[in-house]
């Protein structure tokens, strides 16, 4: 199995000349306050975002606060501190009423399916946004004596978009950033959230909020032109009551040289084995997804199906593993999509199955991510055809564990904040099946010559965009104190 080649290491010579000088520039940096829904330190097994901002936390010092995902009979605010791995964190338990209406409710009943432009499934509840709120404001009081003067803090997604607000009516002055993880809506679906002018409007209370793809900023500013009373005073930049607030389209990364190391380790070799032995010469498509509706698995399932009716001279030739680990149980619309999809895998399997092969590997487990590399590596095409997506890090960790003497090729939805980066996958509308059964056949057939170009023009921003540049792309904007228009960088996603 090969090295990257050299233009790439190249490329990542210099973020390792930049880490080397960040590191330098470490006594100058403020303490990091991380705040998101779920707290989860260390490193090794963790994903890219955790082992990222654990190495935030680890050289300046910071601690990383959220919800414990325990319940509580009553909520006290009782903090539970740890430190894992040099990293230490604090969370705190909620009540069955908050985890209810602000976690199950609001977050992933409301604001999910409307962010991904489902608003069929969005469900608009006054407890819902009630709890919301009362769960944001028990954050921003638990969290308030761990904010020391100098600290910036730095707010994460979607379940936590009022939080600056709070800690700014409890007199927190420090600079405060949000990122949003997930897709900003376009402003006539937004629209059909009860009090989504007040919801958005909490967020001027940040100093920088940040979207992977200048696609979500530009809905975010639409929204704002139309239905806010604040001045648009240069190109990503906003004035409101007296306050600049920084908008910074900054698509996040994966832990790329960790996870190109994790493909040639001996785990991803074993898993890697065992997937090509268990294929007996056919070629895999793999997909990898928390078992979502955003995801668009029934579309892609539809898809393949549609391939295997449009080539049965090739059919028998491949195999589809879809990963997918059931997520938010507890929410109907969830256990609907899992049966569904359960029915499909079974007609499409019983329809074209034969003796000796079966088109669908259907998993509904969660795997290492050392084993997932490795079945990365031996996959042929990665499909990663989601119906909206705030990035995707799936399909940037498919073509960072391509072995580059023989990549397989990245089929991605257009609909993935991860389509702005990547123009040399091969994208498609994951609404027609006819696109993407005519894309796994052009894959299939595609020559090693275009794989090899394709893989490396798209592995280089994966490479040079980790999850470290855009941990310190946003950091830089939001040490950045005073910021008159014209000095504002804009990075284009
Ligand atoms: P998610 O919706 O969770 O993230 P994604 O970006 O694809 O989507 O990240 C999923 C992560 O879970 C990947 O690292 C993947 O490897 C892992 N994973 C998925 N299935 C797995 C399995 N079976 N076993 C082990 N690991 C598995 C949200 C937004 C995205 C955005 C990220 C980060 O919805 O658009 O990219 O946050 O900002």
């Amino acid at each position: 199995m090969g090295q990257l080649p050299a233009d790439v290491l190249a490329g990542r010579h210099h973020q390792l000349r930049r880490a080397a000088k960040s590191s330098l520039d470490v006594g100058k940096m403020s303490r990091l306050v991380v705040i998101s829904n779920r707290v989860s330190a260390g490193g090794g097994a963790q994903g890219g975002l955790a082992v990222a901002l654990s190495a935030a936390l680890r050289a300046n010092g910071g601690i990383w606060f959220g919800w414990s995902g325990e319940v509580t009979e009553q909520f006290t605010g009782h903090i539970n501190f740890q430190r894992t791995d040099g990293v230490a964190t604090a969370t705190v338990d909620l009540e069955e009423q908050d985890v209810e209406e602000y976690y199950n409710g609001y977050a992933n009943r409301t604001l999910w399916p409307l962010f991904h432009y489902r608003i069929d499934l969005a469900e608009y509840e006054r407890s819902f946004a009630g709890g919301y709120e009362r769960a944001n404001q028990r954050f921003a009081e638990t969290v308030l004596p761990l904010i020391e003067s100098e600290d910036v803090v730095w707010v994460q997604d979607y379940h936590m978009i009022p939080l600056g607000r709070e800690l700014r009516k409890r007199g927190i002055a420090n600079r405060i950033g949000f990122f949003l993880h997930i897709p900003w809506p376009p402003r006539r679906l937004l629209a059909t959230l009860p009090e989504a002018a007040a919801l958005v409007e909490t967020l001027f209370d940040y100093d920088v909020i940040g979207f992977h793809t200048q696609e979500w900023l530009d809905s975010f500013l639409d929204f704002v032109k139309a239905e806010l009373d604040a001045e648009i005073v240069g190109e990503n930049l906003i004035r409101w009551q007296g306050r600049t607030i920084r908008l910074l389209a900054c698509p996040i990364g994966i832990d790329a040289r960790a996870f190109e190391d994790m493909a040639r380790s001996q785990k991803a070799r074993r898993a890697y084995e065992k997937v090509r032995s268990s294929l007996v010469g056919r070629s895999l498509i793999v997909g990898v997804d928390r078992l979502d509706y955003s995801k668009g698995l029934e579309e892609r399932f539809l898809g393949y199906e549609r391939f295997l009716e449009e080539n049965p001279e090739v059919r028998k030739s491949v195999v589809l593993m879809q990963i997918a680990p059931p997520s938010r149980g507890a929410v109907e619309s969830y256990q609907r999509i899992r049966s569904s999809l359960e029915g499909l895998a079974g007609r499409i399997n019983g329809a074209h199955a034969g003796l000796d092969w079966v088109p669908i590997r259907y998993v509904n487990q969660g795997y290492p991510r050392d084993v997932l590399a490795g079945v990365y590596r031996a996959a042929r095409i990665g499909l990663v055809t989601p119906l909206r997506d705030g990035m995707n890090l799936v399909a940037k960790e498919y073509v960072a564990a391509q072995d580059p003497e023989d990549p397989g090729v990245l089929i991605l939805s257009r609909f993935a904040g991860a389509a702005s980066q990547m123009p040399q996958a091969l994208l498609v509308n994951p609404y027609s099946a006819e696109e993407m059964s005519d894309a796994i056949r052009r894959a299939l057939a595609m020559s090693i010559h275009e794989r090899k170009e394709r893989w490396k023009a798209t592995v280089q921003d994966v490479v040079e965009r980790d999850v470290m540049w855009w941990l310190e792309t946003f950091r830089d904007a939001l040490e950045q104190k005073e910021s008159a228009p014209e000095e504002i960088i804009t990075i284009k996603a």
